[in-house]
C-alpha cells in the first residue's frame, strides 16, 4: 500500500505540470484534474477504529475514509489509496506531497489549521482514558495524572492526547508515546502505563474487542474539549478543499453523511452544529 502511494506521488507531479501546460484554469483546478487522471486520492490514515481501519486483506474502512471515498467519487476521483501514518507525521507528509489529503480524525486545532486547509467538520468526539478496573489512581483528568508523581499516561505521538497531557503539566518522561491502540491496550493490561488516552469512540472500540473485565474506561476526560476533525488538504489546494466541502455539505443536507458516520457511533448533528471557523479559532 505504501509503495503504491509513493509511485503515485511521482506520477502525480508529472501529470500536474502537463495539465497546467494544457491550460487548466489554475494550479488548484489542476490538482483535482491530476487526481482524476491518477484515478485515486492518496489518503493518510492511522488505523484507529472507528475513525480509520485496515483489515487483514488491506481493505480500508472507518468513518473518515468512507466519507472521503464517497466525496471523491462525486468529484470524479474513483477511489482512495491509504497509507498508515503516525498522527504527528501526517501534516509533514501532506506538506511533502506524500499524501493528497489526511482523512484520519486529525482534530482541528489552531496550530493545525495554520498548517493545512481543513474541510468543514466531519467527526466529533470527546477524550477518554483506558485504566485498570476500579481506576486505582482515581484519574478523572490529565491534571490528576500530573499531580501523581508515579503516574504515566500513553498517547499517540504528535496526537491531541499527548499535547493535552503535557499542557496539563504531566512531565515529558511520564507521557509515553504509544504507536497504536493494541500496544496501548497491552501496556495498560501489563501495568507498563497507568492510563492510555484516545478519543472516546476509539477507546470504546478497543475495550469492546479486548473483552477484558480488568479494564475500565474513564470518559469523558474532565476538562478536555470535544474536538472535531475535517479532511486536511495541503495549503495551496484550497480549490480542491472547496470542491470537497460542496459535496460534504450536500451529503450533510441529504442525510447521506449521517448514513455513513452514525453506524460507526459518530453524531452527524455534532459535526453539523459547528464550523471550521469556530473550531480553528477555539482556544
Ligand atoms: O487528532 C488527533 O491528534 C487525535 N485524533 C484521533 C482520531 N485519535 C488520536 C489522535 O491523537
Amino acid at each position: 500500500m505504501k509503495k503504491l502511494g509513493i509511485l503515485a506521488g511521482v506520477a502525480g507531479l508529472g501529470v500536474s505540470a502537463m495539465l497546467l501546460a494544457s491550460g487548466a484554469r489554475s494550479a488548484d483546478d489542476a490538482k483535482l484534474e491530476e487526481l482524476k487522471a491518477q484515478g485515486f486520492a492518496r489518503v493518510a490514515i492511522a488505523n484507529e477504529p472507528p475513525y480509520t481501519a485496515v483489515a487483514a486483506d488491506g481493505k480500508v474502512s472507518g468513518a473518515a475514509p468512507d466519507v472521503a471515498r464517497e466525496i471523491f467519487k462525486r468529484l470524479g476521483v474513483n477511489d482512495i489509496v491509504a497509507s498508515i501514518s503516525e498522527y504527528g507525521a501526517m501534516i509533514p507528509g501532506l506538506q511533502a506531497g506524500r499524501f493528497d489529503v489526511v482523512t484520519a480524525g486529525l482534530f482541528m486545532k489552531p496550530e493545525r489549521c495554520a498548517a493545512v486547509a481543513y474541510s468543514e467538520p466531519v467527526l466529533c468526539d470527546a477524550e477518554a482514558m483506558l485504566v485498570k478496573k476500579g481506576n486505582p489512581k482515581g484519574f478523572k483528568s490529565y491534571e490528576d495524572i500530573a499531580k501523581d508523581a508515579s503516574a504515566t499516561v500513553g498517547a499517540p505521538g504528535g496526537g491531541t492526547e499527548e499535547k493535552l497531557a503535557l499542557t496539563a503539566g504531566v512531565p515529558r518522561d511520564r507521557v509515553i508515546v504509544v504507536p497504536d491502540g493494541q500496544s496501548g491496550l497491552k501496556m495498560v493490561q501489563d501495568g507498563r502505563i497507568d492510563a492510555y488516552s484516545l478519543p472516546v469512540l476509539s477507546i470504546n472500540d478497543l475495550i469492546k474487542k479486548a473483552n477484558d473485565p480488568n479494564l475500565e474506561v474513564i470518559a469523558p476526560v474532565q476538562g478536555a474539549p470535544v474536538y472535531c476533525d475535517g479532511a486536511a488538504f495541503k495549503k495551496g489546494d484550497e480549490a480542491l478543499r472547496d470542491a470537497y466541502d460542496v459535496e460534504l455539505a450536500k451529503m450533510k443536507k441529504s442525510g447521506e453523511f449521517a448514513k455513513i458516520i452514525e453506524p460507526y457511533g459518530f453524531s452527524a448533528k455534532a459535526a453539523m452544529s459547528t464550523t471550521r471557523e469556530k473550531l480553528c479559532a477555539a482556544k
